[in-house]
């Protein structure tokens, strides 16, 4: 088999990138490791940057978010028992985010991919990538017991933190990383957001707590957790009980509550991977790098990396100029590296951090009045939180 360009991974990265070469007339072929039920089994992000809902429509799947989508003008922060309301609209000269559920983006990318009969070959067994230090990479794997190769011009590694791709690369790399001491355990749960028009980011003596939601009638709803606690440990009693413990009296009395549909641990992490170009092979999304969930990012900035790399092979396609790929690497990660910052940051101000009881915790609490009462630093987290610009020509 032969295509321009052969994409590793059928998430978010991988799917939306397939989608706007296609779009721009470039070939191109997905293997993705896992099945499409799978993929879409993942619960994971909810809140896309305009920038991010931008670039749907410009893949010709806009219809679903505009439609469905949430918008929100605002988020909360939670501290002291108190509600403080960052104006992220009003700060930002009216921008804002939308509630859109990363299986719903992934599922409109899926269909439009079908739809227009595009290749996408799941489970893919035992990828490995072949010469992409030359003119003609080659892409391998193992598909119910055959072995296949997908000639190529170039390959885009969109196969997530656990991938071949970045693996591939393991010596030419150097890697940036912070574990935090703690999780989040989330639910999903079909019942009425508790707060349907702002995320809530509540920072108590118990720990962070985040009320968002998926649609008027189902809520994503997370808690931090020690970094040894099982799933198991938490029924959905202990759950709707721990996060109400963490709200403010008022909201945590108006929580509905219900069976959980889903309910999983995560890790936090920040991670960046540099560079993110190798010759011909090049890393996008969680490939490259992870930011811990607090600022919601993660999926944005997968989105934005895709955006600089769509626009680079459209440009060495159609205007024969190699600038965009020369520089791929260096201006994803400007904006990587701003929204690792932010990420950190709104991280280290939300959470009980088990060793630093002491100084840092008085620190952070006046970080938070200083925030909730400076138009400064409330401009700064909305700037961020809305989405920091692409970088044009
Ligand atoms: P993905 O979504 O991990 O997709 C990678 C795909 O590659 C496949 N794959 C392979 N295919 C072929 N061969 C191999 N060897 C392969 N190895 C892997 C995988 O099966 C998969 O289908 O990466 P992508 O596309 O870069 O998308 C990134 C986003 O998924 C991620 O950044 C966000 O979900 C992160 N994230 C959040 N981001 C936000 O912006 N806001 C959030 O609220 C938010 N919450 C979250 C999150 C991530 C979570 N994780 C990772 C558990 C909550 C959670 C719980
Ligand atoms: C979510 O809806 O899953 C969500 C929202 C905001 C975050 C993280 C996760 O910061």
């Amino acid at each position: 088999m032969r295509t321009q360009v052969a994409i590793i991974g059928a998430g978010p990265s991988g799917l939306l990138l397939g989608q706007l070469l296609h779009k721009a007339g470039i070939d191109n072929i997905i293997l993705e490791r896992q099945t499409p039920d799978y993929v879409l089994g993942r619960i994971r992000a909810g809140i896309l940057e305009q920038g991010t809902v931008d670039l749907l429509h410009e893949a010709g799947v806009g219809h679903r978010v505009a439609a469905e989508g949430i918008v929100h003008h605002s988020i909360e922060l939670v501290f002291a028992g108190e509600r403080h309301p960052i104006d992220v609209h009003g700060l930002t000269g009216g921008k804002v985010v939308t509630a859109y559920g990363q299986t719903e983006m992934t599922r409109d990318l899926m269909e439009a991919r079908t739809a227009e009969g595009l290749p996408t070959v799941y489970q893919a067994a035992n990828v490995s990538l072949h010469d992409f230090d030359g003119q003609r990479p080659l892409v391998r794997y193992e598909k119910d017991g055959q072995t296949h190769e997908i000639e190529c011009d170039f390959i885009a590694g969109c196969d997530g933190f656990h991938g071949v791709s970045r693996a591939s690369v393991k010596g030419a790399i150097t890697e940036y990383e912070k574990v935090y001491p703690f999780g989040w355990l989330g639910i999903l749960s079909d019942v009425p957001p508790v707060s349907p028009h702002a995320i809530v980011y509540a920072n108590s003596e118990r720990g962070f707590a985040l009320c968002s939601m998926r649609s008027m009638t189902r809520s994503r709803y997370y808690v931090q957790v020690p970094l040894d606690d099982q799933v198991e440990d938490w029924s959905d009693e202990r759950f709707w009980d721990e996060l109400k413990r963490r709200l403010d009296p008022d909201l945590a009395s108006r929580i509905i509550t219900g069976p959980s549909i889903e309910k999983s641990i995560a890790p936090l992490r920040s991670f960046v991977g540099e560079p993110m170009r190798f010759g011909r092979l090049f890393l996008a999304g969680d490939a490259a790098h992870i930011v811990p969930p607090t600022g919601a990012k993660g999926l944005n900035l997968a989105a934005s990396d895709v955006k600089y790399l769509s626009t680079a092979l459209v440009e060495h396609y159609g205007e024969k100029s190699d600038a965009g790929i020369d520089t791929y690497s260096q201006r994803a990660l400007r904006r990587i590296w701003k929204a690792e910052r932010f990420s950190w940051w709104m991280t280290s101000l939300m959470h009980r951090f088990p060793d630093s009881a002491g100084f840092g915790q008085r620190v952070q609490e006046a970080e938070l009045d200083y925030l909730a009462h400076s138009r400064a630093l409330s401009t700064s987290l909305a700037e961020n939180y809305v989405g920091l610009p692409f970088e044009l020509h």
